[in-house]
């Protein structure tokens, strides 16, 4: 005879049973509806940061805060209205936009967080990675991977502004992040013209060195820490010229694998000619796009937003997205998709093909 019995609904046996669960901290898998939803449950909003705001609040930081305050960058982060007041652009990356003043410097430190400098405006700045000095002028990518050194420098009589993107939501997850502080003593260093990583890693299209810095041992991150406005921008106009197309896009990548610029970010530029229509597309992982020039439209899940100069756009995973430039518009895309990718957890589908199938 079988010992199994099921309880009644009042059984008080079964309270009993939940009881003594929940004391032993544990809870059953029944109970948790909300566990696995058909689709993502999706706390982070499609959201739009004017230019106009971000700047005039990061100058305004600019003359009331000095850089040895509230940390040691003037920053101030895109913080997403569906994420509860945390200070993450998405569920997954941190956005912000970054102020050095006239001969300000944002001292030494690394972190195991990657970053990404894409640069609005100013121009003189340069960031020293690892001892090597990058240049940086509006339109240039410029990377410090994890754990790598870095400190800004603004040697200039005008403030530079620039987007950051981190990783940093995703290392928070994952209980990886570390942070240090770096030597005090200022780098007095003459700012050479093309900085070490570039010399090594951007001679000519194609060609990378059989041995160098990179021999051995290959970090997990591109060895090349800039990507110059005019590189992108030629290889844009190159790809509208070829396909006749209304929009072009080309990926930021390693030069000595092709692989991403960093393991967690992706990086992206895009152009859109007058009258371009990208097709609309849910994918997972999330994204924050940065106009760089131009105007226009995307719609989020139907929602449209007026993209100009310096606005920065946060687009959460499986949000239906597309746009369509009123002028020639650059956007510049920042994403967690390599993770999704390497994860064995990356989707997309494109909302115009679904409704040709059915
Ligand atoms: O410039 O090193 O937006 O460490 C967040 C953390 C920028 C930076 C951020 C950082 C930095
Ligand atoms: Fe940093």
């Amino acid at each position: 005879m079988s010992t199994r019995r099921f309880a009644a609904p009042d059984d008080p046996a079964l309270d009993q049973l939940y009881a003594d669960v929940a004391e032993a901290d544990l809870q059953p898998l029944w109970t948790q509806e909300a566990l696995m939803p058909g689709a993502p449950p999706i706390a982070d909003v499609a959201y739009l940061w004017k230019w106009k705001t971000l700047r005039g609040l990061a100058e305004s930081a600019g003359s009331l805060v000095p850089i040895d305050r509230g940390g040691d960058r003037r920053v101030l982060s895109l913080s997403n209205p569906g994420l509860g007041g945390l200070p993450y652009a998405t569920t997954t990356l941190w956005g912000a936009v970054q102020y050095l003043g006239p001969h300000e410097v944002a001292p030494a430190h690394h972190h195991t967080p990657a970053a990404l400098r894409f640069v609005l405006e100013g121009e003189g700045v340069w960031t020293l990675v690892d001892g090597d000095p990058v240049s940086m002028s509006p339109g240039d990518l410029v990377l410090t991977p994890s754990w790598r050194w870095h400190e800004h420098h603004n040697p200039g009589d005008t403030p530079m502004l620039w987007f950051d993107g981190l990783d940093i939501p995703l290392v928070r997850a994952l209980d990886a992040v570390f942070f240090e502080s770096g030597p005090d003593e200022m780098t007095n260093r003459a700012v050479d013209p093309v900085s070490g990583s570039e010399q090594w890693y951007a001679g000519a299209p194609g060609l990378v060195p059989v041995s160098g810095p990179a021999a051995g041992a290959p970090p997990m991150h591109s060895p090349l820490m800039a990507y110059r406005w005019l590189d992108t921008d030629r290889a844009l106009a190159a790809q509208l010229a070829v396909t006749g197309r209304l929009d072009a896009a080309v990926r930021f990548s390693d030069p000595t694998s092709g692989a991403d610029v960093m393991p967690t970010l992706r990086c992206e530029m895009h152009r859109l000619l007058p009258g371009a229509r990208t097709a609309t597309t849910r994918r997972t992982g999330s994204s924050i796009w940065v106009t760089f020039r131009g105007a226009a439209r995307a719609v989020v899940d139907g929602q449209p937003f007026e993209l100009e100069a310096g606005d920065m756009l946060a687009l959460p995973s499986w949000a239906a997205f597309e746009v369509s430039a009123h002028e020639t518009t650059d956007l510049f895309r920042v994403c967690d998709t390599p993770v999704l990718e390497a994860l064995g957890l990356y989707r997309e589908t494109t909302l115009a093909q679904q409704e040709e199938l059915s």
